[in-house]
């Protein structure tokens, strides 16, 4: 029986990934409908503002749904919002049980459903797969209850832990599959930070690549303001968000960003450096709920030690550079081995003939 249910719960899960890129800062969910041993409708939240999973579910029934079983990712909702309460839709189909993957972290919610659910007689089961699931909705667990962005640094080295060549040449590190695997991640995240010293030497574009793909938006972290307004990324600010963070307050020099369509936010100095903390604070106020870290070695470890990264994704080709070409994280590091940046629930894949270590960042 239990097979049986993750087996739904896992197709729910399914459906849910194929919203990513489209639904933030809303999350991620998925439902099936399933009736006599067969699924009889499937949904999922397909874009932001759009119906609910549940509802999309139950709207593609074949047939009648009542007395069926909704299996969905995540707590249905209970509140008015940009549609109205999707235990209202359940009700109304006569939905006889209903098995959630996890609790819905919104404070709106949080258990409340399932009660209402419950004390109008329909059968509710929590928990299902519910670790996966979590991880489906990484980003708007963090998000909806802190209104931070959820950070993720990326970084690719080589087997002896370079990220360029001593000249500093980087392309490529990693094949092709691995690359087309942050693609496909740039899609998820909202936004994609760097550093200016990035910018200045690889003169990127931080765009997607995919078909049809959204581009995130993109985010400089540039304390004085020397990005030339000749690079790619000042030159399509036009076309793709561009936000350069920075504790210069000159005007004259804000305005010539602004006049080439870029947006400005002055954050204050901490230690010489902008305060990260408080720039992920201003970004999450935009509505923005995640940020792909993408380097290089100096802003990878100021965020590390302003505690903003969530999770590292660490790529690892199978090459060696050798010399003195530099690591992925730079600045001062630790001084004792005991004082390192502790990574847990590490998960290694082989992608190609590189690998990936995904892990989440424990803070002391
Ligand atoms: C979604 N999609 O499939 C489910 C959600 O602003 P609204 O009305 O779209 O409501 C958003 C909240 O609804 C969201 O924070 C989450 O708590 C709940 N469930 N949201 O966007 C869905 N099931
Ligand atoms: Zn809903």
């Amino acid at each position: 029986m239990t097979d049986e249910k993750e087996f739904y719960m896992q197709r729910a899960i399914t459906l849910a990934e194929k919203g990513k890129g489209r639904v933030n800062p809303n999350p991620l969910v998925g439902a099936v409908v399933v009736k006599d041993g067969k699924i009889i409708g499937e949904g999922y939240h397909e874009y932001y503002g759009g119906l609910h999973a549940e509802r999309n579910a139950l709207k593609n029934c074949k047939e009648s749904s009542e007395g069926a079983t909704l299996y969905v990712t995540l707590e249905p909702c209970c509140h008015y919002g940009k549609t109205p309460p999707c235990t209202e839709a359940i009700l109304e189909h006569r939905i006889r049980k209903v098995v959630v993957g996890m609790t819905d972290p919104n404070p709106l919610m949080a258990g409340k459903s399932i009660a209402l659910l419950k004390s109008k007689g329909v059968e509710v089961e929590v928990g299902v797969l519910e670790k996966e699931c979590m991880e489906l909705t990484h980003i708007f667990r963090k998000y909806i209850t802190t209104k931070i962005p959820y950070v993720l640094m990326k970084y690719a080295m080589t087997m002896d832990g370079k990220i360029a060549t001593a000249s500093g040449k980087s392309k490529w590190i990693t094949g092709e599959t691995a690359r087309m695997c942050v693609q496909k991640t740039r899609l998820e995240y909202q936004a994609i930070m760097v550093g200016s010293e990035t910018v200045r030497k690889d003169d990127p574009l931080l765009t997607c690549r995919i078909a049809n793909g959204k581009d995130p938006v993109r985010i400089i972290c540039d304390t004085s303001l020397r990005t030339s307004t000749g690079s790619q990324i000042v030159k399509t600010a036009r076309q793709v968000r561009t936000i350069f963070a920075t504790c210069e307050t000159n005007r004259e020099k804000i305005e010539l960003y602004q006049k080439a369509g870029c947006e400005v936010l002055v954050v204050s100095k901490k230690n010489g450096k902008i305060d990260l903390k408080e720039l992920v604070q201003k970004i999450g106020a935009l509505g923005i709920d995640s940020i792909l870290l993408e380097g290089g070695g100096t802003l990878n470890a100021n965020a590390l030690e302003a505690q903003i990264v969530d999770r590292v994704q660490t790529y690892i080709a199978p090459k060696i550079f050798g010399g003195t070409g530099i690591g992925p994280v730079g600045g001062m590091g630790v001084d004792e081995p005991a004082d390192a940046y502790q990574l847990v629930n590490s998960r290694l894949k082989q992608i190609g003939e590189d690998f990936l270590i995904e892990s989440d960042v424990k803070y002391k």
